[in-house]
């Protein structure tokens, strides 16, 4: 088989842009949606909303816009994660909301809260340490997004990464994917486990992002960081 037959597909990736959230780099975003060919899918790996109930504010609801506008033009799927789960907005344009998707068997693509068995299981901690971080803002602290507070817990926020990971790599082993991608951890990654490519898109609500970039010739994470 031709190998361009089996690969024709062009996309970008993303996760976690977390709209709505005060640490939303939503102006780095609108600058990376401007600069997207109209023959590249355009994928939210999600938490691409932050609260599905908040009022948005102009500019994180002229995101929204525009990833609608886009998908006029070209395919936008939206995977639900745990922050956007269930949300679809009424005439949302011709958005594709799905809870996994795929890139013709090369990659598996998947928000990653399926594959966290430790964060829903500690909703106490969870709670507290929220809880924690918000004194600390209160208090006078850099204000930072809860997740890039928790990497601080090191130990902790390794095993939570690894789980992820693994679980993500066996779905696509089983599967038959030669990579997965996911969000959900907020942290970016690009490694090898278990002969399996596994691609963490990281968060917008860190700088710098980051992208997945998939064409014919591979996946690259790319930095978007002006
Ligand atoms: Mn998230």
């Amino acid at each position: 088989m031709n190998p361009s037959f089996l690969h024709n597909t062009k996309a970008i990736i993303v996760s976690d842009l977390h709209i709505g959230s005060r640490y939303f780099f939503y102006q780095y975003f609108e600058r990376l949606l401007e600069n997207i060919p109209e023959d590249f899918e355009v994928i939210l790996n999600g938490d691409i909303i932050d609260n599905p109930y908040a009022e948005l504010k102009p500019p994180h609801q002229r995101i929204l816009d525009l990833i609608e506008k886009l998908s006029y033009k070209q395919r936008v799927v939206w995977v639900q994660g745990n922050h956007d789960n269930g949300y679809i907005p009424r005439g949302f344009g011709k958005v594709h909301f799905t809870s996994l998707y795929n890139i013709e068997h090369r990659i598996l693509i998947a928000h990653g809260d399926d594959f966290d068995e430790i964060m829903p299981r500690n909703q106490a901690f969870i709670k507290a340490f929220k809880l924690m971080h918000d004194l600390r803002v209160k208090l006078g602290a850099r204000p930072v997004h809860v997740a890039q507070y928790a990497k601080q817990w090191e130990a902790f926020y390794k095993v939570l990464r690894k789980n992820v990971m693994v679980n993500a790599v066996s779905c696509a082993i089983e599967n038959g994917y030669e990579a997965v991608t996911c969000g959900h951890t907020h942290y970016p990654e690009d490694r090898v486990f278990n002969g399996t490519r596994y691609i963490n898109t990281g968060a917008w609500t860190e700088f710098p992002a980051f992208y997945l970039h998939v064409t014919a010739d591979g996946m690259t994470l790319k930095i978007m960081d002006e």
